[in-house]
């Protein structure tokens, strides 16, 4: 075991002394600062971005983590899916892995790490090895459709996923199913400036060979389209050339036919030349007289492209916005069948956004925020659990531990009747005139006396007056820090309605792609009954992926950006110390060493440090256990600092620890010199 030996800080931030948010962030910069970019806290893995490739990855990597257990070698990403899956193979028991972080802060290549290291070691044959490419392939397809250049992140995800690999009993992956949580459809239409759109539409234009361009109607060149932005066409260190092969061969891998995958791109140009449409809507309500759209010409192109009648489709165009079919491109992946009727075996992978603040919070960070106050709770409810089972298993008694109930703040939000997002959707429903004010007013009444929530009304009394919030904001304090939200457009973005024209007329189209993303455009289908909102929606998934994660084992990555500019060796402590209040590091410390920050199996620790007992040391034919009390015995550590369990030695305070290890310093120094003094009186 080499936890400190030559170490770098600590590798394991429960053995911190003193525990504060300074020294955590001192040993993350001090770590970082000597590119080691990974360290744990218990079995939780923390990891921060480097912004170079580091060599710490590749087959040898792979094999050396393979041969060891969790503490053995220096903390990795590796090691953390080591230990997922040889207890998924060897234990019977589902995994997941949480990845959180920030945008930029590395969980996307994390969770490729960790993908990478499973195929790698899952097993081999030409079924399983088919099925690994599909797992892996898997992802530059949801990059071209679900990622884009952001000013924070060239490579965003701008969707949450959830990626369930089935393992059959001897460990051989069967296959994948993968959903997603709120893709971010507006981009399309509206991003930043210095930002771009989704890969794909720069895929295609840059990638696709001048046969391809001149069937779907296309120009090479990105200056001519509304939603692709001149300026940002290009990417640092982004081939979107090469990506667009990459993404060809990949969506082939995962079992997309040939016209299947032309279908696709046919949407792809599709939605490009609408967004030219909309240019020229624009450009009418600017005061040029012309009844529907100016160009003609473009919509009775798209018209034919998709088979369908362009007085139709002008007619629904001009009824409002475009917003287009984008979401359902990419949603599951084939789950190979083989052998029904076998028990399988999960593992889950969440790469989903972190706690998020921004200068102007709306309802999307809303959302997030809740399903990262979720994944709070389960954490702590998990790690609790786990520390309390593992004193009963070892005949220890449980120590309590202080920590800090979210339940409070989930259930302010998802509360079903006096829930925010239940009130959301009554004000949504509700006939007569509602605007966001009136949501924001009632809530301000129900909630006035709420603990976790403050406004400009309730403010008064409670809390101190605060210049900051506007009259359209409420503000959540949530287990990370307070977050105001403005309530403008919470009721449209919940209701989340696509005009019913419009569907009805992309149901008419005979392309078969595009019309099968339109099922509600179908008269037949059309019920009086309208779609769940937004809010309804993500509540309902947040549900089932809470199940799914109490259902399974979790392993935990948090990820930390470093720094804003997306610079390797750059080490910002300020930014380094909000992620890490976000993702509540110093309170998983806390409740990790809540009552033994350290234990170790008997056999393990004696191994360590049995040469500081003349009882044990050279040798000891004895038990493990009472060659432990042997050990602990002449060194005089306090009963008060120990505990013995059934199979482990516990430790309560890190410094017992750091002592263990001086003592053990010394005596090899001490048993060094000796042996050279024997070898020289030898010679
Ligand atoms: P994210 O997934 O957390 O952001 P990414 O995983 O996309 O962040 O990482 C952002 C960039 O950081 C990558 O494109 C790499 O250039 C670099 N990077 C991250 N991890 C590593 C690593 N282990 N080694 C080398 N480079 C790395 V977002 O999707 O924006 O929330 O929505
Ligand atoms: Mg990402």
């Amino acid at each position: 075991m080499t936890l400190l030996e030559g170490s770098i800080g600590v590798e394991d931030l429960v053995l911190l002394e003193p525990l504060e948010q300074e020294s955590l962030i001192k040993n993350l910069q001090l770590r970082y600062e000597n590119r080691e970019i990974y360290t744990y806290i218990g079995n939780v893995l923390v990891s921060v971005n480097p912004y170079q490739q580091l060599p710490i990855y590749g087959p040898e990597f792979i094999a050396r983590y393979w041969d060891h257990t969790f503490y053995e070698l220096k903390p990795h990403v590796y090691a953390l899916a080591n230990v997922a899956y040889q207890s998924l193979r060897d234990q019977d028991q589902d995994q997941c892995i949480l990845i959180t972080g920030e945008s930029g802060a590395g969980k996307t290549e994390a969770s490729k790490l960790v993908m990478t290291y499973v195929a790698a070691v899952c097993g081999e044959g030409e079924r399983v090895n088919s099925v690994k490419e599909q797992l892996l392939q898997s992802n530059p397809v949801l990059e071209a459709f679900g990622n884009a250049k952001t000013i924070r992140n060239n490579n965003s995800s701008r969707f949450g996923k959830y990626m369930d690999i089935e393992f059959d009993f001897k460990g051989s992956p069967l296959g994948g199913v993968i959903t997603n949580y709120l893709l971010e459809k507006s981009r399309v239409v509206k991003h930043f400036e210095g930002e771009r759109n989704f890969h794909i539409f720069y895929q295609l234009l840059a990638g696709a060979d001048p046969q391809l361009l001149k069937a779907l109607k296309l120009e090479r060149d990105t200056d001519g389209y509304a939603y692709l932005n001149p300026g940002a066409s290009r990417v640092d260190g982004m081939d979107d050339t090469a990506n667009f092969k990459t993404l060809q061969s990949a969506m082939t891998v995962i079992g997309f036919s040939k016209e299947e995958i032309r279908q696709v791109l046919e949407v792809v140009a599709l939605v490009l030349k609408l967004g030219n449409v909309e240019l020229a809507d624009e450009f009418q309500a600017n005061g040029i007289p012309a009844s529907g759209i100016r160009d003609g010409r473009g919509i009775q192109e798209i018209g034919e492209m998709v088979g369908l009648n362009s007085v139709e489709l002008e007619r629904a165009l001009c009824s409002r916005t475009v917003e287009t079919a984008k979401e359902k491109v990419v949603t599951a992946l084939n789950v190979v069948q083989v052998g029904t009727g076998e028990k399988r075996k999960v593992m889950g992978v969440l790469d989903i956004y972190g706690f998020e603040i921004l200068e102007d919070n709306s309802f999307e960070q809303f959302v997030i925020n809740y399903c990262n106050e979720k994944l709070q709770q389960v954490f702590i409810e998990i790690t609790l659990k786990e520390e309390q089972e593992e004193y009963k298993r070892e005949g220890i008694p449980w120590v309590k531990v202080d920590y800090f109930d979210n339940g409070i703040i989930c259930n302010l939000i998802e509360h079903n009747q006096q829930g925010i997002l239940a009130m959301l959707d009554e004000e949504c429903l509700r006939p007569g005139v509602v605007s966001d004010s009136t949501f924001l007013a009632k809530l301000n009444q129900v909630f006035s006396k709420h603990g976790h929530y403050e406004s400009k009304v309730t403010q008064n009394a409670q809390h101190q007056y605060d210049h900051s919030m506007g009259l359209s904001c409420f503000r959540i304090c949530h287990y990370a820090g307070k977050v105001t939200y403005n309530v403008n457009s919470f009721i449209d973005k919940n209701n989340d309605l696509l005009f019913r024209d419009l569907s009805q007329a992309m149901w008419k189209a005979q392309h078969p792609l595009l019309r099968s993303l339109f099922p509600e455009g179908d008269p037949k289908q059309a019920s009086l009954k309208r779609p769940p909102t937004a809010g309804v929606q993500f509540k309902g998934s947040v549900a089932i992926l809470m199940k799914n994660l109490y259902s399974k084992k979790p392993n935990y990555i948090r990820c930390i950006k470093p720094n804003e500019h997306q610079q390797r060796g750059e080490f910002s402590s300020e930014l380094v110390a909000v992620q890490a209040r976000y993702l509540g590091l110093l309170e998983n410390v806390r409740v990790r060493r809540a009552g033994y920050a350290y234990r170790q199996t008997y056999e393990s620790f004696l191994e360590r440090y049995r040469l500081l007992s003349r009882s044990t040391w050279p040798r000891w034919d004895g038990g493990d256990r009472e060659g432990v009390e042997k050990v602990l015995g002449e060194l005089s550590v306090s009963s008060e600092e120990l505990a013995f369990g059934k199979t482990k030695i516990f430790i309560r305070s890190p410094k017992t620890l750091f002592y263990l290890e001086d003592q053990r310093r010394l005596r090899i120094q001490q048993l060094a010199t000796l042996i050279q003094k024997v070898y020289r009186g030898w010679r």
